[in-house]
Protein backbone atom coordinates (compact mmCIF):
# COMPACT_ATOMS: atom_id res chain seq x y z
CA UNK A 1 0.00 0.00 0.00
CA UNK A 2 0.97 3.28 -0.96
CA UNK A 3 0.36 6.90 1.16
CA UNK A 4 1.21 10.23 -0.02
CA UNK A 5 3.59 11.75 2.14
CA UNK A 6 5.72 15.31 2.36
CA UNK A 7 9.33 14.23 2.73
CA UNK A 8 9.05 15.42 6.67
CA UNK A 9 6.56 12.75 7.00
CA UNK A 10 8.19 9.88 5.43
CA UNK A 11 11.88 11.12 7.44
CA UNK A 12 10.06 10.27 10.77
CA UNK A 13 8.26 7.80 9.39
CA UNK A 14 11.33 5.86 8.43
CA UNK A 15 13.29 6.95 11.42
CA UNK A 16 10.62 5.61 12.94
CA UNK A 17 10.61 2.20 11.33
CA UNK A 18 14.84 2.45 11.69
CA UNK A 19 14.16 2.02 15.09
CA UNK A 20 14.72 5.29 16.16
CA UNK A 21 13.59 6.27 19.85
CA UNK A 22 14.89 9.27 21.02
CA UNK A 23 14.87 12.50 18.60
CA UNK A 24 15.69 15.86 19.85
CA UNK A 25 15.39 19.11 17.43
CA UNK A 26 14.58 22.78 17.25
CA UNK A 27 12.42 24.31 15.06
CA UNK A 28 13.24 25.78 11.65
CA UNK A 29 12.33 25.92 8.50
CA UNK A 30 12.17 23.77 6.32
CA UNK A 31 12.75 20.99 8.53
CA UNK A 32 10.03 21.68 11.80
CA UNK A 33 7.40 18.86 10.72
CA UNK A 34 9.81 15.65 11.01
CA UNK A 35 10.49 15.94 14.56
CA UNK A 36 6.69 16.86 15.47
CA UNK A 37 5.56 13.73 12.98
CA UNK A 38 7.69 11.33 15.06
CA UNK A 39 6.94 12.63 18.25
CA UNK A 40 3.50 10.55 17.67
CA UNK A 41 4.73 7.29 17.04
CA UNK A 42 4.14 4.79 20.04
CA UNK A 43 7.42 4.24 22.54
CA UNK A 44 9.43 6.73 21.24
CA UNK A 45 11.28 10.32 23.31
CA UNK A 46 11.30 13.42 21.50
CA UNK A 47 11.80 16.51 22.68
CA UNK A 48 12.18 20.45 21.25
CA UNK A 49 16.15 21.17 22.77
CA UNK A 50 16.46 25.12 23.34
CA UNK A 51 19.02 25.20 20.29
CA UNK A 52 20.68 22.46 17.63
CA UNK A 53 23.40 22.21 19.70
CA UNK A 54 21.38 20.87 22.37
CA UNK A 55 19.72 18.67 20.46
CA UNK A 56 22.96 17.38 18.69
CA UNK A 57 24.22 16.40 22.47
CA UNK A 58 20.83 14.53 23.28
CA UNK A 59 21.27 12.38 20.21
CA UNK A 60 24.74 11.70 20.59
CA UNK A 61 24.50 10.76 24.11
CA UNK A 62 21.62 8.52 23.15
CA UNK A 63 23.52 6.98 20.62
CA UNK A 64 26.98 6.54 22.69
CA UNK A 65 24.33 4.57 24.65
CA UNK A 66 23.43 2.15 21.68
CA UNK A 67 20.05 3.58 21.57
CA UNK A 68 19.13 4.42 17.95
CA UNK A 69 18.80 8.61 17.83
CA UNK A 70 17.77 11.25 15.18
CA UNK A 71 18.98 14.96 15.60
CA UNK A 72 16.66 17.70 13.52
CA UNK A 73 17.53 20.87 11.88
CA UNK A 74 17.74 23.32 9.14
CA UNK A 75 20.76 24.22 7.48
CA UNK A 76 22.17 26.94 9.43
CA UNK A 77 20.86 25.10 13.13
CA UNK A 78 23.82 23.15 12.42
CA UNK A 79 26.03 26.32 12.73
CA UNK A 80 25.20 26.21 16.09
CA UNK A 81 25.29 22.47 16.73
CA UNK A 82 28.63 22.49 14.67
CA UNK A 83 30.89 22.08 17.58
CA UNK A 84 29.29 19.28 18.74
CA UNK A 85 28.86 17.16 15.38
CA UNK A 86 32.65 17.54 14.67
CA UNK A 87 33.41 15.98 18.31
CA UNK A 88 30.63 13.36 17.69
CA UNK A 89 32.74 12.30 14.39
CA UNK A 90 35.78 11.90 16.35
CA UNK A 91 34.11 10.01 19.37
CA UNK A 92 31.57 8.48 16.77
CA UNK A 93 28.84 6.30 18.30
CA UNK A 94 27.25 3.27 18.92
CA UNK A 95 23.52 3.00 18.56
CA UNK A 96 22.82 4.74 15.03
CA UNK A 97 22.92 8.50 14.91
CA UNK A 98 20.77 10.16 12.00
CA UNK A 99 21.41 13.75 11.26
CA UNK A 100 18.70 15.10 9.66
CA UNK A 101 19.31 19.00 7.95
CA UNK A 102 17.43 20.84 5.58
CA UNK A 103 18.97 23.28 3.26
CA UNK A 104 16.77 26.11 1.91
CA UNK A 105 17.81 26.73 -1.63
CA UNK A 106 16.33 30.65 -2.50
CA UNK A 107 16.24 31.14 0.92
CA UNK A 108 12.11 30.85 1.41
CA UNK A 109 13.15 31.32 4.95
CA UNK A 110 16.08 31.58 5.66
CA UNK A 111 18.87 34.37 5.93
CA UNK A 112 21.57 32.73 3.94
CA UNK A 113 21.52 29.81 1.08
CA UNK A 114 24.45 27.58 2.42
CA UNK A 115 25.15 24.52 1.13
CA UNK A 116 25.56 21.57 3.98
CA UNK A 117 26.93 19.30 1.83
CA UNK A 118 30.22 20.88 2.30
CA UNK A 119 29.65 19.92 6.12
CA UNK A 120 30.02 16.60 5.42
CA UNK A 121 33.67 16.63 3.48
CA UNK A 122 34.43 19.56 6.64
CA UNK A 123 33.59 17.10 9.53
CA UNK A 124 34.30 13.53 7.36
CA UNK A 125 31.05 12.41 7.97
CA UNK A 126 28.94 10.57 5.10
CA UNK A 127 26.14 12.39 3.56
CA UNK A 128 22.93 10.66 2.09
CA UNK A 129 20.98 13.16 -0.37
CA UNK A 130 17.18 11.63 -1.07
CA UNK A 131 15.23 12.70 -4.15
CA UNK A 132 11.96 11.70 -2.90
CA UNK A 133 9.29 10.72 0.14
CA UNK A 134 10.20 6.77 -0.43
CA UNK A 135 13.99 7.48 -0.69
CA UNK A 136 13.80 10.02 2.30
CA UNK A 137 12.06 7.21 4.17
CA UNK A 138 14.78 4.70 3.02
CA UNK A 139 17.21 6.71 3.33
CA UNK A 140 16.96 7.32 6.96
CA UNK A 141 17.14 3.61 7.75
CA UNK A 142 20.25 3.32 5.39
CA UNK A 143 22.15 5.81 7.24
CA UNK A 144 21.25 4.27 10.70
CA UNK A 145 22.64 0.76 9.44
CA UNK A 146 25.74 2.65 7.83
CA UNK A 147 26.32 4.48 11.08
CA UNK A 148 26.15 1.67 13.21
CA UNK A 149 28.53 -0.37 10.70
CA UNK A 150 31.21 2.03 10.53
CA UNK A 151 30.16 3.99 14.02
CA UNK A 152 29.82 6.94 12.78
CA UNK A 153 26.93 9.87 12.77
CA UNK A 154 25.63 10.51 9.31
CA UNK A 155 24.42 13.23 7.13
CA UNK A 156 20.98 13.27 5.59
CA UNK A 157 20.18 15.96 3.67
CA UNK A 158 16.99 17.33 2.68
CA UNK A 159 15.99 20.43 0.78
CA UNK A 160 12.74 23.07 0.57
CA UNK A 161 11.36 20.84 -2.39
CA UNK A 162 11.74 17.67 -0.60
CA UNK A 163 10.91 18.65 2.72
CA UNK A 164 7.28 20.03 1.59
CA UNK A 165 6.56 18.26 -1.49
CA UNK A 166 4.15 14.90 -1.25
CA UNK A 167 5.35 11.64 -2.81
CA UNK A 168 4.02 7.92 -2.38
CA UNK A 169 5.39 5.72 0.11
CA UNK A 170 5.32 2.54 0.42
CA UNK A 171 3.56 2.01 3.63
CA UNK A 172 3.36 -1.95 4.32
CA UNK A 173 6.67 -2.21 6.21
CA UNK A 174 6.17 -4.21 9.21
CA UNK A 175 6.63 -1.43 12.07
CA UNK A 176 9.47 -2.76 14.31
CA UNK A 177 9.69 -4.92 17.56
CA UNK A 178 10.07 -2.80 21.05
CA UNK A 179 13.24 -2.80 22.32
CA UNK A 180 13.81 -5.35 24.12
CA UNK A 181 13.20 -4.73 28.03
CA UNK A 182 16.82 -4.93 28.59
CA UNK A 183 18.31 -1.32 29.30
CA UNK A 184 21.12 -0.08 26.82
CA UNK A 185 24.31 -0.23 28.40
CA UNK A 186 26.68 2.80 28.24
CA UNK A 187 30.22 1.10 27.71
CA UNK A 188 32.89 3.44 29.54
CA UNK A 189 35.57 3.99 27.34
CA UNK A 190 37.45 7.12 28.19
CA UNK A 191 40.03 7.69 25.65
CA UNK A 192 37.11 6.49 22.82
CA UNK A 193 34.81 9.44 24.65
CA UNK A 194 36.48 11.50 26.73
CA UNK A 195 37.99 14.11 24.28
CA UNK A 196 41.15 15.86 25.39
CA UNK A 197 44.13 16.27 22.69
CA UNK A 198 46.07 12.96 23.40
CA UNK A 199 42.50 10.75 22.96
CA UNK A 200 41.39 12.74 20.00
CA UNK A 201 44.69 12.69 18.25
CA UNK A 202 44.49 8.62 18.56
CA UNK A 203 40.65 9.16 17.46
CA UNK A 204 42.01 11.36 13.97
CA UNK A 205 43.22 8.38 12.36
CA UNK A 206 40.60 6.20 12.62
CA UNK A 207 38.15 8.75 10.83
CA UNK A 208 40.44 9.43 8.00
CA UNK A 209 40.65 5.22 7.53
CA UNK A 210 36.51 5.26 8.05
CA UNK A 211 36.40 7.70 5.55
CA UNK A 212 38.12 5.26 3.00
CA UNK A 213 36.22 2.60 4.11
CA UNK A 214 32.87 4.60 3.42
CA UNK A 215 34.55 5.64 0.14
CA UNK A 216 35.05 1.91 -0.80
CA UNK A 217 31.65 0.75 0.58
CA UNK A 218 30.14 3.60 -1.61
CA UNK A 219 30.73 1.76 -4.76
CA UNK A 220 28.63 -1.08 -3.84
CA UNK A 221 25.86 0.49 -2.50
CA UNK A 222 22.59 0.19 -4.43
CA UNK A 223 21.80 3.62 -4.01
CA UNK A 224 24.67 4.75 -5.79
CA UNK A 225 24.12 3.50 -9.55
CA UNK A 226 23.83 4.22 -13.71
CA UNK A 227 21.17 4.65 -15.62
CA UNK A 228 22.07 3.31 -18.80
CA UNK A 229 21.21 6.14 -21.82
CA UNK A 230 23.23 7.38 -24.74
CA UNK A 231 26.24 7.75 -24.99
CA UNK A 232 26.48 11.34 -25.72
CA UNK A 233 25.66 13.08 -22.41
CA UNK A 234 26.31 11.70 -19.02
CA UNK A 235 24.52 13.48 -16.24
CA UNK A 236 25.57 13.23 -12.65
CA UNK A 237 22.75 14.21 -9.65
CA UNK A 238 21.22 14.07 -7.01
CA UNK A 239 18.21 14.54 -4.49
CA UNK A 240 15.53 16.47 -6.15
CA UNK A 241 17.67 17.82 -8.85
CA UNK A 242 17.42 14.37 -10.38
CA UNK A 243 14.15 14.36 -11.28
CA UNK A 244 14.58 17.78 -12.82
CA UNK A 245 17.34 16.61 -14.79
CA UNK A 246 15.84 13.02 -15.64
CA UNK A 247 12.35 15.45 -16.82
CA UNK A 248 14.97 17.49 -19.72
CA UNK A 249 17.44 14.96 -20.19
CA UNK A 250 15.37 11.81 -20.88
CA UNK A 251 18.04 9.73 -23.16
CA UNK A 252 21.15 10.44 -20.96
CA UNK A 253 22.82 8.14 -19.57
CA UNK A 254 22.56 9.12 -15.39
CA UNK A 255 24.60 8.85 -12.50
CA UNK A 256 22.21 8.59 -9.56
CA UNK A 257 24.15 9.31 -6.49
CA UNK A 258 22.27 8.39 -2.83
CA UNK A 259 25.32 9.33 -1.21
CA UNK A 260 27.03 12.29 -2.17
CA UNK A 261 29.74 12.24 0.36
CA UNK A 262 32.10 10.32 0.28
CA UNK A 263 31.93 9.49 -3.43
CA UNK A 264 32.20 6.10 -5.50
CA UNK A 265 35.48 7.10 -7.66
CA UNK A 266 35.61 4.27 -9.59
CA UNK A 267 31.61 4.00 -10.05
CA UNK A 268 32.26 7.33 -11.18
CA UNK A 269 35.45 6.45 -13.40
CA UNK A 270 32.99 3.74 -15.10
CA UNK A 271 30.09 6.24 -15.67
CA UNK A 272 32.87 8.68 -17.50
CA UNK A 273 34.04 6.08 -19.75
CA UNK A 274 30.46 5.72 -20.71
CA UNK A 275 29.71 9.10 -22.46
CA UNK A 276 31.33 11.94 -23.94
CA UNK A 277 30.63 14.58 -22.11
CA UNK A 278 29.93 14.42 -18.55
CA UNK A 279 27.31 17.33 -17.05
CA UNK A 280 26.66 17.76 -12.72
CA UNK A 281 23.42 19.02 -12.28
CA UNK A 282 23.43 20.47 -8.66
CA UNK A 283 22.53 23.41 -6.84
CA UNK A 284 24.04 25.78 -5.26
CA UNK A 285 27.85 25.00 -4.93
CA UNK A 286 29.98 22.55 -7.38
CA UNK A 287 29.96 20.25 -4.32
CA UNK A 288 30.02 17.28 -6.91
CA UNK A 289 31.77 19.03 -10.12
CA UNK A 290 34.62 20.11 -8.05
CA UNK A 291 35.08 16.72 -6.70
CA UNK A 292 35.01 14.97 -10.11
CA UNK A 293 37.45 17.42 -11.25
CA UNK A 294 39.86 16.63 -8.53
CA UNK A 295 39.68 13.04 -9.96
CA UNK A 296 40.89 14.60 -13.22
CA UNK A 297 37.48 14.35 -15.12
CA UNK A 298 36.45 16.65 -17.34
CA UNK A 299 33.41 17.95 -16.31
CA UNK A 300 30.72 20.78 -16.99
CA UNK A 301 28.21 22.26 -14.35
CA UNK A 302 28.22 25.61 -13.41
CA UNK A 303 29.54 26.83 -16.43
CA UNK A 304 25.91 26.16 -17.61
CA UNK A 305 23.59 25.79 -14.05
CA UNK A 306 23.69 28.62 -11.24
CA UNK A 307 25.12 28.81 -8.22
CA UNK A 308 22.39 31.08 -6.39
CA UNK A 309 19.00 29.48 -6.01
CA UNK A 310 16.84 27.12 -6.09
CA UNK A 311 16.70 24.42 -9.60
CA UNK A 312 13.23 23.61 -11.31
CA UNK A 313 12.37 21.73 -14.48
CA UNK A 314 12.51 24.41 -16.51
CA UNK A 315 15.84 26.66 -15.17
CA UNK A 316 17.54 23.54 -15.72
CA UNK A 317 15.94 23.10 -19.34
CA UNK A 318 16.37 26.72 -19.80
CA UNK A 319 20.25 26.52 -19.05
CA UNK A 320 20.75 23.10 -20.65
CA UNK A 321 19.23 24.54 -24.10
CA UNK A 322 21.18 27.73 -23.73
CA UNK A 323 24.50 25.61 -23.44
CA UNK A 324 23.20 23.68 -26.55
CA UNK A 325 22.72 20.26 -24.86
CA UNK A 326 19.52 20.36 -26.04
CA UNK A 327 17.21 21.48 -28.61
CA UNK A 328 15.14 24.17 -27.57
CA UNK A 329 11.01 22.97 -27.18
CA UNK A 330 8.19 24.51 -29.28
CA UNK A 331 6.94 27.35 -27.26
CA UNK A 332 4.09 26.03 -25.52
CA UNK A 333 0.51 27.89 -26.43
CA UNK A 334 0.79 31.29 -24.56
CA UNK A 335 -2.42 30.95 -21.95
CA UNK A 336 -3.86 34.47 -21.20
CA UNK A 337 -5.07 35.16 -17.67
CA UNK A 338 -6.86 38.83 -16.92
CA UNK A 339 -5.57 37.56 -12.83
CA UNK A 340 -2.33 38.90 -11.83
CA UNK A 341 -1.54 37.11 -8.77
CA UNK A 342 -1.50 39.89 -6.04
CA UNK A 343 1.65 40.96 -4.40
CA UNK A 344 1.31 40.07 -0.48
CA UNK A 345 4.16 40.95 1.16
CA UNK A 346 4.98 39.09 5.00
CA UNK A 347 3.49 41.56 7.40
CA UNK A 348 2.90 41.07 11.22
CA UNK A 349 -0.70 40.06 12.04
CA UNK A 350 -3.97 42.04 12.96
CA UNK A 351 -3.98 42.23 16.81
CA UNK A 352 0.11 40.72 17.04
CA UNK A 353 2.08 42.12 20.03
CA UNK A 354 5.22 42.88 18.36
CA UNK A 355 3.43 45.56 16.36
CA UNK A 356 2.50 47.66 19.63
CA UNK A 357 5.94 47.35 20.82
CA UNK A 358 7.51 48.25 17.24
CA UNK A 359 5.41 51.43 17.45
CA UNK A 360 6.66 52.60 20.81
CA UNK A 361 10.44 51.86 19.99
CA UNK A 362 9.54 54.10 16.62
CA UNK A 363 8.31 56.75 18.14
CA UNK A 364 11.66 56.93 20.81
CA UNK A 365 13.69 57.15 17.77
CA UNK A 366 16.21 54.31 18.90
CA UNK A 367 18.70 52.30 17.03
CA UNK A 368 17.32 49.06 17.15
CA UNK A 369 19.16 45.53 16.73
CA UNK A 370 16.96 42.87 15.92
CA UNK A 371 16.72 38.90 15.91
CA UNK A 372 14.99 36.32 14.13
CA UNK A 373 11.20 35.60 14.49
CA UNK A 374 7.75 37.17 12.98
CA UNK A 375 9.25 40.08 14.84
CA UNK A 376 11.72 40.93 12.45
CA UNK A 377 8.94 42.11 10.23
CA UNK A 378 9.11 45.35 12.49
CA UNK A 379 12.02 46.09 9.91
CA UNK A 380 9.66 46.69 6.93
CA UNK A 381 7.99 49.82 6.21
CA UNK A 382 5.54 51.47 7.48
CA UNK A 383 6.97 50.35 10.93
CA UNK A 384 10.84 50.42 9.65
CA UNK A 385 11.73 49.77 13.26
CA UNK A 386 14.79 47.55 12.90
CA UNK A 387 18.24 48.15 11.92
CA UNK A 388 20.22 44.91 12.27
CA UNK A 389 19.20 41.49 11.77
CA UNK A 390 21.96 38.59 11.41
CA UNK A 391 21.04 35.28 12.80
CA UNK A 392 19.34 33.63 16.33
CA UNK A 393 20.66 35.51 19.23
CA UNK A 394 22.44 37.72 17.51
CA UNK A 395 20.48 41.12 18.93
CA UNK A 396 22.16 41.68 22.13
CA UNK A 397 25.70 40.86 21.35
CA UNK A 398 25.61 43.49 18.42
CA UNK A 399 23.50 46.05 20.32
CA UNK A 400 26.28 45.81 22.86
CA UNK A 401 28.85 46.01 20.73
CA UNK A 402 27.73 49.18 18.95
CA UNK A 403 27.11 50.44 22.16
CA UNK A 404 31.02 49.71 22.77
CA UNK A 405 31.61 51.07 19.77
CA UNK A 406 30.53 54.61 20.98
CA UNK A 407 27.61 55.90 18.89
CA UNK A 408 25.83 58.61 20.03
CA UNK A 409 22.25 56.95 19.59
CA UNK A 410 20.36 54.96 22.16
CA UNK A 411 20.40 51.06 21.19
CA UNK A 412 18.08 48.71 22.57
CA UNK A 413 18.36 45.15 21.45
CA UNK A 414 14.73 43.58 20.47
CA UNK A 415 14.76 39.66 20.79
CA UNK A 416 11.84 36.89 20.67
CA UNK A 417 10.72 34.60 23.92
CA UNK A 418 11.98 31.25 21.74
CA UNK A 419 14.94 32.71 20.49
CA UNK A 420 15.99 34.22 23.85
CA UNK A 421 16.02 30.68 25.11
CA UNK A 422 18.28 29.64 22.22
CA UNK A 423 20.86 31.85 21.80
CA UNK A 424 19.98 35.09 24.02
CA UNK A 425 20.91 34.25 27.54
CA UNK A 426 24.73 34.18 26.84
CA UNK A 427 24.87 37.93 25.20
CA UNK A 428 23.05 38.86 27.88
CA UNK A 429 25.37 37.69 30.78
CA UNK A 430 28.20 39.47 28.51
CA UNK A 431 26.30 42.91 28.85
CA UNK A 432 26.41 42.19 32.26
CA UNK A 433 29.65 41.06 32.72
CA UNK A 434 31.40 43.62 30.89
CA UNK A 435 29.80 46.59 32.02
CA UNK A 436 27.54 47.35 29.33
CA UNK A 437 24.26 49.39 29.39
CA UNK A 438 22.38 47.85 26.88
CA UNK A 439 18.53 47.75 27.54
CA UNK A 440 16.98 44.18 25.48
CA UNK A 441 13.63 43.98 25.06
CA UNK A 442 12.04 40.16 25.19
CA UNK A 443 9.31 40.53 22.98
CA UNK A 444 7.40 37.47 24.40
CA UNK A 445 4.19 35.91 22.98
CA UNK A 446 4.35 32.31 24.53
CA UNK A 447 5.54 30.74 21.31
CA UNK A 448 7.56 29.96 18.47
CA UNK A 449 4.90 31.28 16.81
CA UNK A 450 6.87 32.16 13.42
CA UNK A 451 8.19 28.38 12.89
CA UNK A 452 4.62 27.05 13.33
CA UNK A 453 3.98 27.80 17.29
CA UNK A 454 6.16 24.48 18.66
CA UNK A 455 6.73 24.66 22.37
CA UNK A 456 10.05 25.72 23.78
CA UNK A 457 11.36 25.87 27.68
CA UNK A 458 9.16 28.90 28.24
CA UNK A 459 6.10 27.12 27.66
CA UNK A 460 5.47 24.69 30.15
CA UNK A 461 4.70 21.78 27.66
CA UNK A 462 6.89 19.74 25.91
CA UNK A 463 6.36 18.10 22.14
CA UNK A 464 4.71 14.98 23.51
CA UNK A 465 2.24 17.42 25.32
CA UNK A 466 3.53 16.96 28.81
CA UNK A 467 3.01 19.57 31.28
CA UNK A 468 6.93 20.26 32.40
CA UNK A 469 8.33 22.97 34.20
CA UNK A 470 8.64 26.63 32.88
CA UNK A 471 11.37 28.57 32.45
CA UNK A 472 10.26 31.99 34.44
CA UNK A 473 12.00 34.65 32.39
CA UNK A 474 12.19 37.20 34.84
CA UNK A 475 13.88 35.10 37.83
CA UNK A 476 16.10 34.22 35.08
CA UNK A 477 17.08 37.09 34.53
CA UNK A 478 17.73 38.78 37.79
CA UNK A 479 19.36 35.45 38.55
CA UNK A 480 21.95 35.91 35.88
CA UNK A 481 22.25 39.42 37.99
CA UNK A 482 20.15 42.01 36.44
CA UNK A 483 18.15 44.33 38.77
CA UNK A 484 16.87 46.60 36.20
CA UNK A 485 13.56 43.81 34.99
CA UNK A 486 10.45 45.12 34.43
CA UNK A 487 7.11 43.16 32.64
CA UNK A 488 4.89 45.35 30.80
CA UNK A 489 2.09 44.33 28.04
CA UNK A 490 2.67 44.84 24.65
CA UNK A 491 -0.30 46.50 24.27
CA UNK A 492 0.09 48.91 26.91
CA UNK A 493 1.52 51.55 24.72
CA UNK A 494 1.89 54.12 27.19
CA UNK A 495 3.15 51.99 30.17
CA UNK A 496 5.40 50.69 27.33
CA UNK A 497 7.08 54.44 26.33
CA UNK A 498 7.31 55.62 30.05
CA UNK A 499 9.21 52.27 30.74
CA UNK A 500 11.57 52.71 27.80
CA UNK A 501 12.46 55.90 28.55
CA UNK A 502 12.78 54.75 32.69
CA UNK A 503 15.34 52.14 31.87
CA UNK A 504 17.29 54.23 28.82
CA UNK A 505 18.23 56.94 31.52
CA UNK A 506 18.68 55.07 34.21
CA UNK A 507 22.41 54.09 32.61
CA UNK A 508 21.58 50.73 33.85
CA UNK A 509 22.22 46.97 32.10
CA UNK A 510 18.38 46.28 31.97
CA UNK A 511 15.60 44.14 30.25
CA UNK A 512 11.90 44.47 29.85
CA UNK A 513 9.73 41.72 29.17
CA UNK A 514 6.94 42.69 26.58
CA UNK A 515 4.57 40.03 26.88
CA UNK A 516 1.16 39.59 24.64
CA UNK A 517 0.45 36.01 23.76
CA UNK A 518 0.17 35.47 20.27
CA UNK A 519 -3.12 36.03 19.06
CA UNK A 520 -3.38 33.35 16.82
CA UNK A 521 -1.77 30.75 18.94
CA UNK A 522 -4.66 32.01 21.76
CA UNK A 523 -7.38 33.10 18.90
CA UNK A 524 -8.94 35.78 21.77
CA UNK A 525 -10.60 37.72 19.33
CA UNK A 526 -11.99 41.66 20.59
CA UNK A 527 -14.90 43.19 19.17
CA UNK A 528 -12.97 45.53 16.55
CA UNK A 529 -13.15 48.98 16.84
CA UNK A 530 -15.02 51.36 14.48
CA UNK A 531 -14.54 54.25 12.29
CA UNK A 532 -16.66 57.91 12.89
CA UNK A 533 -15.94 59.00 9.21
CA UNK A 534 -17.68 62.21 10.38
CA UNK A 535 -14.55 62.64 12.44
CA UNK A 536 -11.62 60.77 10.68
CA UNK A 537 -9.40 63.43 8.98
CA UNK A 538 -8.04 60.80 6.38
CA UNK A 539 -4.63 61.79 8.30
CA UNK A 540 -2.97 58.48 7.58
CA UNK A 541 -1.02 58.63 11.33
CA UNK A 542 -2.78 55.15 11.87
CA UNK A 543 -2.08 53.40 9.02
CA UNK A 544 1.61 54.00 10.10
CA UNK A 545 1.54 50.98 12.15
CA UNK A 546 1.41 48.60 9.21
CA UNK A 547 -1.94 46.39 10.22
CA UNK A 548 -3.30 44.97 7.35
CA UNK A 549 -7.61 45.80 8.73
CA UNK A 550 -7.17 49.02 8.29
CA UNK A 551 -7.81 50.30 4.39
CA UNK A 552 -7.58 54.07 3.07
CA UNK A 553 -10.82 54.73 1.47
CA UNK A 554 -11.55 57.96 -0.40
CA UNK A 555 -12.31 60.10 2.37
CA UNK A 556 -11.79 57.95 5.45
CA UNK A 557 -10.24 54.92 6.93
CA UNK A 558 -12.21 51.81 7.30
CA UNK A 559 -11.62 48.86 9.63
CA UNK A 560 -12.30 45.18 7.69
CA UNK A 561 -13.84 43.50 10.87
CA UNK A 562 -13.25 40.22 9.25
CA UNK A 563 -9.05 40.66 9.63
CA UNK A 564 -9.20 42.92 12.85
CA UNK A 565 -8.43 40.96 16.36
CA UNK A 566 -9.78 44.37 18.01
CA UNK A 567 -6.44 45.04 19.81
CA UNK A 568 -6.92 48.60 19.78
CA UNK A 569 -3.91 49.46 18.62
CA UNK A 570 -5.25 51.93 16.03
CA UNK A 571 -7.62 53.57 18.79
CA UNK A 572 -4.56 54.73 20.55
CA UNK A 573 -2.53 56.40 17.75
CA UNK A 574 -5.47 58.28 16.24
CA UNK A 575 -4.71 61.66 17.42
CA UNK A 576 -8.30 62.65 16.00
CA UNK A 577 -9.79 59.98 18.60
CA UNK A 578 -12.00 58.70 15.62
CA UNK A 579 -11.14 55.34 15.95
CA UNK A 580 -13.79 53.96 18.57
CA UNK A 581 -13.37 51.19 20.66
CA UNK A 582 -16.48 50.14 23.32
C1 LIG B 1 19.85 28.55 13.94
C2 LIG B 1 18.41 28.69 13.56
N1 LIG B 1 17.53 27.79 14.00
C3 LIG B 1 16.22 27.90 13.68
C4 LIG B 1 15.78 28.94 12.90
C5 LIG B 1 14.32 29.05 12.53
N2 LIG B 1 13.68 30.09 13.36
C6 LIG B 1 13.68 31.36 12.99
S1 LIG B 1 13.04 32.35 14.15
C7 LIG B 1 12.69 31.11 15.16
C8 LIG B 1 12.06 31.31 16.51
C9 LIG B 1 11.00 32.32 16.55
O1 LIG B 1 10.39 32.33 17.81
P1 LIG B 1 10.41 33.59 18.74
O2 LIG B 1 11.77 34.07 19.00
O3 LIG B 1 9.62 33.26 19.96
O4 LIG B 1 9.66 34.69 17.88
P2 LIG B 1 8.18 34.67 17.25
O5 LIG B 1 8.29 34.11 15.88
O6 LIG B 1 7.31 33.87 18.16
O7 LIG B 1 7.78 36.09 17.20
C10 LIG B 1 13.10 29.91 14.59
C11 LIG B 1 12.90 28.63 15.22
C12 LIG B 1 16.76 29.86 12.45
N3 LIG B 1 16.45 30.89 11.66
N4 LIG B 1 18.05 29.72 12.81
Amino acid sequence: MKKLMTGNEAFAYGAYLGGVRVGAAYPGTPSSEILDNFSKYPGVFAEWSPNEKVSMDVAIGAAYAGTRAMCVMKHVGLNVAADSFFYAVYTGVKGGLVIVCADDPDMHSSQNEQDNRNYAKFAKCPMLEPSDSEEAKQFVGMALDLSEQFETPVLVRSVTRLSHSSTPVDVTEAVPAPPSEELPLFERDAQRYVMVPSNARRRHPIVEERLKKLAEHAESMPINYIEPGNGELGIVSAGVNYYYAKEVFPDATFLKLGMVYPLPEKLIREFAAKVKTVVVVEELDPFLEEQLRLMGIEVKGKDIFPLIGEFSPSLVRSCAVEAGLIEAPEAPPEIKTELERPVRPPMLCPGCGHRALFHVLKEAGVLITGDIGCYTLGWAPPLSAMHTTGCMGASIGVAHGIDKGGVKDEVVAVIGDSTFLHSGIHPLIDVLYNQGVTTTIISDNSATAMTGFQEHPGTGITIQDQTTTAVDLEKLIRGIGFEKVDVVDSYDIEKMAETLQDHLKSGMPSVIIARHPCVLNTRVREKPPEVDVELCLNCGICLDIGCSPLVQEEDHVRIDTLLCNGCGLCVKVCPQEAIISE
